[in-house]
């Protein structure tokens, strides 16, 4: 084997074009973030970025790549990753608890995948995060520790077009918390999680969840609602062959439960599950599932509490009715 050094030009160029191939996805494609009045801004561009907020008690620190950047005194933190397969990880387990921080996150076209993870929010302390991810088949997971009285949480999550995944995990809410909670998971096959613990006494959780077309598949778990407590889930699967399993704690005497469940065409499956009911408590569940063979699987005992309508089709033997 000879080598000349049109070979050899040609060899060395070949490896070192491979080498600034490699050396590219190493460069992290966000652009300084810029902080101005309190405002952290991080932007990304329509390639693949990958970006991790950290906290530490009044610090965060953003990475990309092999870039960080550290900011004090942050009250809001806007992220736009742009299209491509987004990458953004949050961890705020480590911000002082009475810190007051909005997080507001989009992350346009593309498969997106968003973690935030709060530790305990201490009392009287607000969490304010809204998350965006457009098209693309995304995933946004929310952690949440326990969260003291008095405290307000307000999530809201819009997925958009295509096959979408959202989990919640929260701690116990606080005498007087209260959790506002909207969830838009847009069109596509959408897989929802909401996993409680417990609403302390006079403690509120408000869920508003949209399943719009596709088949949903929804899991609800509140754990047990305190005295004088609140639970009002309004849930609408929309269209498509949805599955909503709603599960409700006991239910302490003098709280107010209330489930709203529609459906619209498709086959429905929902199950509902409540607890033991205290003295003077107000439980109401209104079931509308709409056209398409649907299923209602309760053993909620008190039926006289329930409202349902399971549909034009349902239990149709003698199959005159479409
Ligand atoms: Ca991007
Ligand atoms: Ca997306
Ligand atoms: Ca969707």
């Amino acid at each position: 084997m000879s080598w000349n050094t049109r070979e050899l030009a040609r060899t060395w160029g070949r490896a070192f074009l491979r080498l600034e191939a490699l050396d590219n996805r190493w460069v992290p494609s966000i652009t300084d973030p810029t902080f101005d009045d309190g405002v952290l801004t991080i932007r990304g561009d329509g390639e693949d970025d990958v970006v991790s907020i950290v906290a530490d008690g009044d610090e965060i620190t953003v990475e990309s790549g092999d870039d960080s950047w550290e900011f004090e005194d942050v009250e809001r933190i806007d992220v736009r990753l742009r299209g491509g397969d987004d990458t953004l990880t949050v961890d705020l387990t480590d911000l002082d608890e009475d810190a007051e921080l909005a997080l507001d996150v989009r992350t346009g076209a593309g498969d997106d995948e968003v973690t935030v993870e709060y530790g305990d929010v201490g009392e009287k302390g607000s969490v304010d995060l809204t998350v965006a991810t457009g098209a693309g088949e995304d995933l946004v997971e929310v952690t949440a520790g326990d969260i003291d009285e008095k405290a307000e949480l307000a999530f809201d999550v819009s997925t958009g077009a295509d096959d979408d995944e959202v989990t919640f995990e929260v701690g116990e809410l606080g005498e007087k918390a209260r959790a506002d909670v909207a969830v838009d998971l847009g069109r596509g096959d959408d897989t929802f999680d909401w996993t409680g613990v417990e609403l302390g006494e006079k403690a509120q959780l408000l869920l508003d969840l949209t399943g719009a077309g596709g088949d949903d598949d929804m899991t609800v778990d509140v754990g047990d609602v305190g005295e004088k407590a609140r639970f009002d889930g309004t849930i609408d699967l929309g269209g498509g062959d949805n599955a909503l399993d709603l599960t409700v704690g006991d239910v302490d005497e003098k709280a107010h439960v209330s489930g709203d469940v529609t459906a619209g065409g498709g086959d429905d499956d929902v199950s509902l599950t409540v607890g033991d009911v205290g003295g003077k408590a107000k439980v109401a569940f209104d079931v509308d599932l709409g056209r398409g063979d649907n299923d209602l699987d309760t053993d909620f005992e008190d039926e006289d509490r329930v409202d349902l309508d399971e549909g034009d089709d349902e239990d149709d033997e003698d199959g005159d009715d479409d």
